[in-house]
C-alpha cells in the first residue's frame, strides 16, 4: 500500500517527522502551536499524523485519506519573519489555512520544501 501511493506521483515523499503549527484557517490567525507530525505526501495531498507511524502507515491506503490538505492552488514560501525558528516555510491553502513547517536540519526541511513545491506546480498544470 505504502508503495502503490509513493509510485502514484513521482513527487510523493515517505513519512517524516516535521515540526508544524497551523496559524491560519479560512483566514482567521489561529494561536500558533508547534506540534511534532508525521508528515506525508501523496497524491497532491500533505497528511499530518499526530499518532504512531505505525498507525500512518496503515492509514496510508490508495488514494490516501480524504482529509488532508488539498496542495492545489497553494502558495509555499520561506518565511524568517513568522516564527523565531530557523528553517520554516509557510503553506498557504486557497481556502486560506496557513501552515508552518521546519525541522532543524535545514537538509530535511528543504526536500520536504522542494517536494511540496513541485506538488503544487505539478497540481496547477494539470
Ligand atoms: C508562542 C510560542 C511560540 C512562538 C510564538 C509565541 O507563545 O512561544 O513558540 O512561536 O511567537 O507567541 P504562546 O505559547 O504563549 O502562545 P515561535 O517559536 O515560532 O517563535 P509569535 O507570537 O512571534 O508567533
Amino acid at each position: 500500500l505504502f508503495m502503490s501511493c509513493m509510485h502514484y506521483f513521482h513527487v510523493d515523499l515517505q513519512g517524516e517527522y516535521l515540526n508544524k503549527a497551523k496559524i491560519s484557517e479560512g483566514g482567521k490567525k489561529l494561536r500558533k502551536n508547534w506540534t511534532s507530525a508525521w508528515v506525508v505526501l501523496c497524491s497532491g495531498e500533505l497528511h499530518f499524523y499526530k499518532e504512531s507511524k505505525q498507525e500512518a502507515l496503515a492509514n496510508l491506503k490508495p488514494g490516501c485519506k480524504p482529509d488532508g490538505v488539498n496542495l492545489c492552488g497553494a502558495v509555499i514560501e520561506w518565511t524568517s519573519e513568522k516564527s523565531s525558528r530557523k528553517n520554516v516555510f509557510q503553506i498557504t491553502t486557497r481556502s486560506g489555512d496557513e501552515f508552518l513547517l521546519q525541522s532543524d536540519d535545514y537538509a530535511t526541511i528543504s526536500k520536504w520544501h522542494d517536494a511540496i513545491k513541485r506538488a503544487v506546480d505539478r497540481s496547477v498544470n494539470a
